[in-house]
């Protein structure tokens, strides 16, 4: 049985302060039958950590792929863990698109991260080119086992597919396709890890909300959701999270 993973990417948004205050206003909140993590910027990481209950998981939204050094501008793992944080957002299509990440630039960030005991979202999703084309199952598929070269064991990984083209459009995915491609998702893991394919968590984003987040929970094979704009209010977050109880 996997429990729902109900995550908040506030991408570049929200100051330290606004941060306290989402803090503040979520911690009031009880849920019981969810895991529940939001992913703010650098900057608010290690207070957001303080502030918010324990119950919520904090992640940071990237990690470099290096160990400490002269890399202007990077933060690295062993800085993460040193404030707490466990957890770590990797590939997503912002950073693959407009920061020229490649698949290998995000398979060194993944074992970065997974030897220093960090937790792994991995992100993967076709743009609508490739999806006009028909050829999203490859791409897809590529882009995981990429993605995952040389690495033996998902157990510290979620997987959120999130198709580019749904990505803060509102456009979202139809809950089917959504589906169709997260089990075609854990085929392929079952395929080249075997067992560890039921346990992994699989999770969809692309302009996730209110209204249609229990349709997509609702999924056989949809494991929970990787959600932006709609994460950065409180409220609307908060009703997210009660769809996954
Ligand atoms: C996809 C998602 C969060 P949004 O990027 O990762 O953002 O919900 O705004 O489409």
């Amino acid at each position: 049985m996997r429990r729902k993973y109900i995550c908040g990417n506030w991408k570049m948004n929200k100051t330290s302060s606004e941060a306290l205050a989402f803090a503040n206003k979520i911690n009031d909140f009880e849920f019981e039958n969810v895991d529940v993590l939001i992913a703010p910027s650098f900057v608010s990481l290690e207070s957001f950590k303080k502030s918010v209950k324990d119950k919520i998981e904090v992640a940071a939204q990237n990690v470099s792929e290096f160990d400490d050094g002269a890399f202007t501008g990077e933060v690295s793992t062993n800085m993460l863990k040193d404030i707490g944080v466990r957890n770590v957002i990797i590939g997503h299509s912002e950073r693959r698109e407009k920061f020229l990440e490649s698949d290998e630039i995000v398979n060194a960030k993944i074992k970065r991260a997974l030897s220093d005991n960090l937790f792994v979202i991995l992100c993967l999703g076709e743009s609508l080119e490739i999806k006009e084309e028909n050829k999203e199952l490859d791409f897809v598929k590529n882009e995981l086992l990429n993605s995952l070269s040389g690495v033996e064991n998902l157990k510290n990984i979620a997987i959120a597919y999130e198709p580019i083209w749904a990505i803060g459009t509102g456009k979202t995915c139809s809950p089917e396709d959504a589906e169709k491609m997260c089990r075609e998702i854990r085929e392929i893991i079952n395929k080249n890890y075997g067992e560890i394919s039921k346990e992994i968590r699989i999770l969809y984003g692309g302009s996730v909300k209110p209204s249609n987040a229990k349709e997509i929970l609702a999924k056989e094979n949809i494991d929970g959701v990787l959600v932006g704009g709609a994460s950065l209010d409180v409220n609307d977050f908060i009703e997210i999270i009660k769809c996954g109880e």
